[in-house]
């Protein structure tokens, strides 16, 4: 068992990042058995999840002539365009059917903003509106998390950032993510990470 001021975040394990999905990460599902064998181990676990509207801005379809993965500049800086996906209350922004999810005492939504995509637990896009995700942690005590899930270069990895820029100490279990890996994005994700101070394990 972990010490009590260890908590495990898991990072939008949704259909729509699995195989079949709107935006399906490769072997998105391969980490689900390992990610509820971890659980037992954390008092405190937290789940988040994708939830945008409908026309969202992050979307391709919301800006006419674009094609999804290509880049454009937002209010906030650069911004990805995506499939349509995660929409809120749809098949696609459930959790993948086989994630214990039964044991999480919080779920953490983002990207319900129309105007700024969130890919942080911590902060959107803009990187300063919260999610509530910091206070959530401290008012309970946790100082140490462990983080896993989809996708290890966007989600994971802006999560993990600014859980280390918090003063979080952020351990990332590589093994129980996996990643969308458009131009070179994962590598530099590792980078980026281990730059922070967040440590890569397995
Ligand atoms: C994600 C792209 C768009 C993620 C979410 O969970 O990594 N990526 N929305
Ligand atoms: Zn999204």
């Amino acid at each position: 068992m972990r010490a009590a001021d260890e908590a495990l975040i898991v990072i939008d394990v949704q259909n729509d990042f699995c195989p079949g999905g709107a935006l399906a990460v490769a072997g998105g599902d391969e980490i689900v058995d390992g990610i509820n064998a971890l659980m037992p181990q954390f008092g405190t676990i937290i789940l988040t999840q994708d939830w945008h509207p409908a026309g969202h801005s992050s979307f391709a379809s919301s800006h006419e002539g674009s094609e999804p993965f290509s880049v454009v500049q937002m209010p906030y800086g650069p911004q990805v365009l995506w499939p349509d996906h995660c929409l809120q209350g749809r098949e696609g922004a459930e959790f993948h059917p086989d994630l214990s999810d039964s044991t999480a005492q919080a779920i953490i939504r983002k990207g319900f903003n129309p105007d700024v995509d969130s890919y942080s637990a911590f902060f959107e896009n803009d990187h300063v509106t919260p999610t509530g995700l910091e206070g959530y942690l401290r008012s309970r005590g946790i100082s140490k998390v462990t983080i896993v899930g989809l996708a290890l270069d966007f989600c994971v990895n802006f999560s993990a950032v600014d859980g280390a820029n918090l003063g979080f100490s952020v351990a990332v279990d590589v093994g129980l993510c996996r990643a969308i890996d458009m131009d070179g994005s994962l590598d530099a994700a590792l980078a980026g990470m281990g730059d922070a101070g967040v440590q890569l394990n397995g």
